[in-house]
């Protein structure tokens, strides 16, 4: 095991940090989480980049490895992309990249005290490495534009599989990784491929399929459960909504809708939909568009969050039921269960994760002796005057035989 693990850390990824793992602790509370069964913040960290850069070399190598993920999907503009930048606590304008999502993006944030600025890299388009830092927003968007227009140039496609790497480390950052991914459609756009909606579709799938994925399913307010588009491509892959979180995004859109108790409990149970055991989280994130600074935003974050509260309570006749629901709503709430979701997931991932690695190696092990002695066989000059005479002598056989069948 130990082998294995020190193998594995070493690998030349290029990861840019190599901050001791204390150094990333997180400093804010952490409500979810149960301290009878989590472990230390820095074997927390420490597991965390290491899933990190196993997720980047899978990425860069094609390989499929059972990485504990969080996969963001749900219908167009139903607010998946402002989720993760709502999630890095810093605006990179996602969502003005006017064409939405067209390559999903992995984004891994790496919540690093000393990081009060963000410090964003990318990894190269084809290899594990990831490039120097950017800093601005909008060389950040115009990266993901550039990329994306340059890939689907190529492949003349309206999406593409291919994801995009983004590492972000940052102080107001959880330690969590997302998978953004295009919006569902119904139909393509003037000018695009018809077959955009079912690329799409397959696409998200297939992101979605595996077992050890979570999903953060989003979809609008104003949109009842009964008339979902996209809920039963959501039960198509995971029936029970065993390792799906449900998120009921622009709560505000909806909230004014509410004036007496009732209304808003049985809006806020789905009123039966999802499933007895299925709790929607219901989030909220600020409106203002205009350019304003990352402290700002999540000021404005966690002010929204409060409005939404106050609202429920003081706003809606006998309030709503408190214990039963307050869990699930706002921002913050989501965050921290995502976080601590996906930091379960990792440790009760670990032995399989290390088996495996462990199998790769002695594959690759033996591959590699193989070689070997091919390279010494073929570095052996006598060997390879047999071998030659042997090859020689083999085809003037067949010459030979060939030659006396035909007289
Ligand atoms: N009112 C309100 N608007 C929101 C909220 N969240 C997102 N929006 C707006 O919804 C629009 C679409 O948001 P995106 O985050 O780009 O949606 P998306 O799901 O990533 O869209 P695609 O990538 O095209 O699928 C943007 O104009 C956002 O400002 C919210 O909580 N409330
Ligand atoms: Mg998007």
């Amino acid at each position: 095991m130990a082998t294995t693990t020190n193998a594995f850390l070493s690998t030349p990824t290029k990861t840019p940090s190599d901050k001791s793992a204390s150094g990333m602790s997180r400093k804010h509370p952490h409500p979810n989480s149960n301290p009878a069964d989590s472990s230390s913040s820095s074997a927390r960290s420490s597991r965390f980049e290491a899933y990190n850069r196993l997720q980047a070399a899978a990425v860069a190598f094609g390989e499929k490895l059972p990485i504990p993920e969080i996969v963001a999907l749900g219908g167009q503009s139903d607010g998946k992309s402002s989720l993760l930048e709502a999630l890095l606590g810093f605006r990179f304008n996602v969502r003005e990249v006017e064409m939405g999502t067209r390559r999903p993006l992995i984004l891994q944030m790496v919540h690093d005290p000393s990081a009060l600025e963000p410090r964003c890299r990318f990894q190269e388009e084809d290899s594990e490495e990831y490039g120097s830092p950017v800093v601005s927003a909008s060389a950040i968007a115009d990266i993901l534009r550039s990329r994306t227009e340059a890939l689907l140039k190529k492949t003349k496609t309206a999406v593409s599989p291919k994801p995009i790497v983004m590492r972000a480390e940052y102080a107001h950052c959880p330690n969590l990784t997302i998978i953004d991914t295009p919006g569902f459609v119904l139909k393509a756009k003037k000018g695009e491929p018809e077959n955009t909606p079912e690329e799409i579709l397959a696409m998200v799938k297939s992101l979605a399929s595996p077992p050890h994925r979570i999903l953060v399913f989003l979809q609008q307010s104003s949109v009842e459960w009964c008339s979902s588009l996209w809920l039963d491509a959501i039960r198509e892959i995971d029936p029970t909504f065993r390792r799906t979180v449900i998120v009921v995004s622009k709560f505000d859109n909806r909230l004014k809708e509410f004036s007496d108790r009732w209304e808003v409990d049985r809006y806020l149970s789905a009123s039966g939909y999802l499933g007895d055991n299925t709790r929607p989280f219901f989030v909220a994130l600020p409106k203002d568009r205009s350019n304003i600074s990352n402290e700002e935003f999540r000021r404005q974050i966690s002010q929204v969050d409060s409005e939404v509260l106050r609202h429920l309570s003081e706003g809606v006749k006998g309030g709503f039921d408190e214990e039963k629901f307050r869990p699930h709503i706002g921002f913050g709430r989501l965050r921290d269960y995502l976080e601590s979701e996906l930091q379960k997931r990792y440790k009760e991932a670990v032995p399989a994760t290390l088996a495996l690695l462990e199998q790769r190696c002695s594959e690759v092990t033996d591959e590699l002796d193989r070689m070997d002695s091919k390279i010494q066989a073929t570095s052996d000059v006598a060997h390879l005057r047999k071998s030659a005479m042997l090859y020689a002598a083999s085809i003037s056989n067949h010459v030979v035989g060939n030659h006396s069948e035909l007289f």
